[in-house]
């Protein structure tokens, strides 16, 4: 199925900025505390940045839009660790929810200046997706440690 194919053409892309976002992502976590303008990850017009964070296993990562457009974090759920919880802004349960509602209403938008807030429990790698976005290549990932 063609999402086989965008999952490879990802990690191509997402492996290429690897060793540029590591640099960067050096102390990160320890914005993680869930007060007011911190955050892990932002949302600009047309990515995730940082696109890659790594954090230990029970660490919440913060997203925050610090753009103006709005913009969703969707778990592809054929990308997460088999045993972990999926998760979206909006908080739907599947992926084909949370796409459905977006086509509906716009479920599951972060606008400009909210958050939204995860805790990853299970160890393993995490791809996500901006729904609206895909097509542009706002996807990210969360690389969870033991
Ligand atoms: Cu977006």
């Amino acid at each position: 199925m063609s999402r086989l194919t965008d999952a490879t053409s990802r990690r191509r892309v997402l492996g290429a900025l690897g060793t540029a976002s590591l640099a960067s992502l050096a102390g990160c976590t320890a914005l993680v505390t869930g007060g007011g303008g911190d955050f892990d990850v932002g949302m600009t017009a047309v990515a995730f940045n940082p696109p890659e964070i790594t954090v230990s296993a029970g660490e919440e990562v913060v997203w925050h839009n610090t753009s103006s457009r709005g913009h969703t974090v969707t778990a592809y759920e054929n990308a997460i660790p088999e045993e972990a919880a999926y998760f979206a802004s909006g908080g739907f349960e599947t992926e084909s929810e949370a796409r459905e509602a977006w086509r509906a209403e716009f479920g599951g938008r972060i606008d400009s200046g909210e958050s939204f807030r995860h805790t990853f429990e299970v160890p393993g790698r995490y791809d996500y997706v901006c729904i609206p976005h895909e097509q542009g290549g706002m996807v990210g990932a969360v690389i969870v440690e033991e």
